[in-house]
Parts: C-alpha cells; sequence; structure tokens
C-alpha cells in the first residue's frame, strides 16, 4: 500500500509556511501546499550525487530511459539558491549533495521536507556516487548493506543540542534486493556487490590517506586500518552512507547508496585513473538506476 511520507517534527504542524531556503522553494501554504503538490507530487524517485554536471547527465540518461523525447537543456530549479542543483524528469527528482555528510545533510533535510509538503507515496532515495574501494577492483559497484563512521562503528553520531546522539545506520534489505536485481548482469563487464560502507567526514586523514595536507601515520598503520575495515565487510569508503541511512530511516523513507569505485585503496590513495576512464566509471551506477526506475515504471 502506498504512503506519503510523515516527518518526525511535530514543529512542522505549527508552521503556516516554509522556505526551503537552499533549494529556493517556497512552500507558502503547508496546509494546502497544492502548488507543491501540482509541480511534485508525482516525484517516487530522488536521485541524489555529489556534482550538478553528473546529476544533469544523469537527468538527461533518465529522460532516454523513460522514454521521455524532449531534448531540451534540463532545467536547474534550485539554481536561485548557487547552492545545489534540482532537476525534474517526470517522476524522478535530481539533486546534488556536495561533498561529505553535512553538505548533503542540508539538501537532504528540505528534499525529505518537499516529498512531504508535495504529498509524495513511497518515495525512494538513491545517491549514486563514486567510492574509494577496499580490496575489490576499481570500477566495481557497490550498493552499501551497513553504514559505518570514520570510528568503525554501524551507526550515525550527530551532536544535537551539545550532546552525542547515536543513530542506526543500514539501508533496508528490500530496496538492496530490488536493485541488486538491475544489477551484476554477464554482459555488464563489471561487478556489483552488497557490501559495507565506512562514510568519513574527512576526505584525507578520515580514510586514512598519507597523501593529505597533514598525517601523523604511517602506511604500515593506514594498512593495519584498512584491513581491519575489510575484516568488517567494508568494501568501500565514501562521505555521505552513514548520514543518508539514519536520516531516511529517521523519516521512515527508503534509501539507498550506490557508488563505483575508482580507486583500490589498498593499492594506493591516488585516483590514477583517466578522466575518461572515471567518466565511464560514472555511468555504471547510472545504469543500474536506470533499470531499477525502468522496472518501477514498467517502462
Ligand atoms: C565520494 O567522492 C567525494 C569525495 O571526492 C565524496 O562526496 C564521496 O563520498
Amino acid at each position: 500500500m502506498s504512503k506519503g511520507v510523515e516527518l518526525k517534527n511535530p514543529n512542522l504542524k505549527n508552521m503556516s509556511s516554509d522556505y526551503l531556503y537552499h533549494l529556493t522553494i517556497n512552500v507558502a501554504n503547508t496546509v494546502d501546499a497544492s502548488d507543491i503538490q501540482q509541480q511534485f507530487g508525482d516525484v517516487k524517485v530522488v536521485c541524489m550525487g555529489g556534482t550538478s554536471s553528473r546529476m544533469r547527465d544523469l537527468a538527461l540518461y533518465l529522460r532516454n530511459v523513460l522514454g521521455n523525447s524532449d531534448t531540451s537543456e534540463p532545467i536547474d530549479l534550485a539554481a536561485g539558491g548557487h547552492r545545489y542543483a534540482l532537476f525534474k524528469e517526470g517522476p524522478v527528482l535530481l539533486a546534488s549533495h556536495g561533498v561529505g555528510s553535512s553538505t548533503a545533510s542540508v539538501v537532504l533535510h528540505e528534499l525529505l521536507k518537499l516529498l512531504k509538503y508535495a504529498k509524495c507515496q513511497d518515495p525512494v532515495i538513491i545517491r549514486i556516487g563514486t567510492c574509494g574501494g577496499v580490496g575489490v577492483a576499481p570500477g566495481t559497484v557497490v550498493v552499501t548493506k551497513n553504514a559505518f563512521n570514520g570510528y568503525l562503528r554501524n551507526e550515525h553520531e550527530i551532536p544535537i543540542l551539545g550532546k552525542r546522539v547515536v543513530r542506526p545506520a543500514y539501508f533496508p534489505e528490500q530496496v538492496i534486493q530490488d536493485i541488486l536485481k538491475h544489477g551484476n548482469r554477464s554482459e555488464d563487464g563489471f561487478d556489483t556487490i552488497i557490501a559495507n560502507t565506512m562514510s568519513t567526514d574527512c576526505f584525507y586523514e578520515g580514510q586514512g590517506r598519507i597523501d593529505g595536507a597533514v598525517c601523523e601515520y604511517d602506511d604500515a598503520a593506514k594498512l593495519e586500518f584498512l584491513k581491519e575495515c575489510h575484516k568488517l565487510g567494508i568494501r568501500n569508503i565514501e562521505m555521505e552512507a552513514t548520514m543518508l541511512s539514519s536520516l531516511t530511516l529517521q523519516a521512515g523513507v527508503k534509501a539507498a547508496d550506490i557508488c563505483v569505485t575508482i580507486v583500490n585503496r589498498l593499492n594506493g590513495d591516488q585516483v590514477e585513473i583517466t578522466p575518461e576512464t572515471k567518466k565511464a566509471f560514472e555511468q555504471r551506477p547510472f545504469l543500474i538506476v536506470g533499470r531499477y526506475i525502468q522496472g518501477l515504471f514498467g517502462k
């Protein structure tokens, strides 16, 4: 049975209007948001990714998947905010989120509220991205199961009102399985795996790199850490999964994280693939999301 988004914030019902500041979308009347429902009420899937150009490319890719013959340039609905990009292709909303949980959480809060005001039914949020791999070949696509933080704890830790708040960080099994059905085809020529993900707040020291501006450990300590990650079933490292899984769990909205590895961290820190290979690797999560969406809409 379809259901709308019910957010766990009792204060929202006391707000007569809500300006989604970073998206530059004004919900002028929260009680009767029919304008918002008209524009966004059909949204079933929200795709999120780091950069605006990748989300534009994905918008064009999905336009094709959805059988839309429009050839116009996708319109950035959040251009006025100069922070994030927001595109809409039929029932799919696409948003950029920048690098890391702090920037991604800002736009995710606003997207979740948008889904609620628009009365979207049973939406799913899918992050697609690039990441470092741990013991897997570059180009492997990882669908996250449990998200670990930089302390190697399977939880999302966030300071709220000066207190350490800890929340669960995993993605719903059913969504993972639905996505996997659309990956792992022999003709793809790459592996799509389900694995755990470490999500850090720092790309360099937080991920055990020795090539940042500051580093107080050696290569041996780094490898020991990465091997510990591997033992925990962690096969990729990125910077958003703990926040994304935990916030969507709190909001009761289905979500998934699908990332392609662009370096095997057991072999080094620098991303050495060519821009062409990176572009080709970035298409892999597109392919899987595209097939998933095709499956959803029977296209
Ligand atoms: C992967 O790539 C970005 C860092 O380059 C970050 O957003 C992530 O998780």
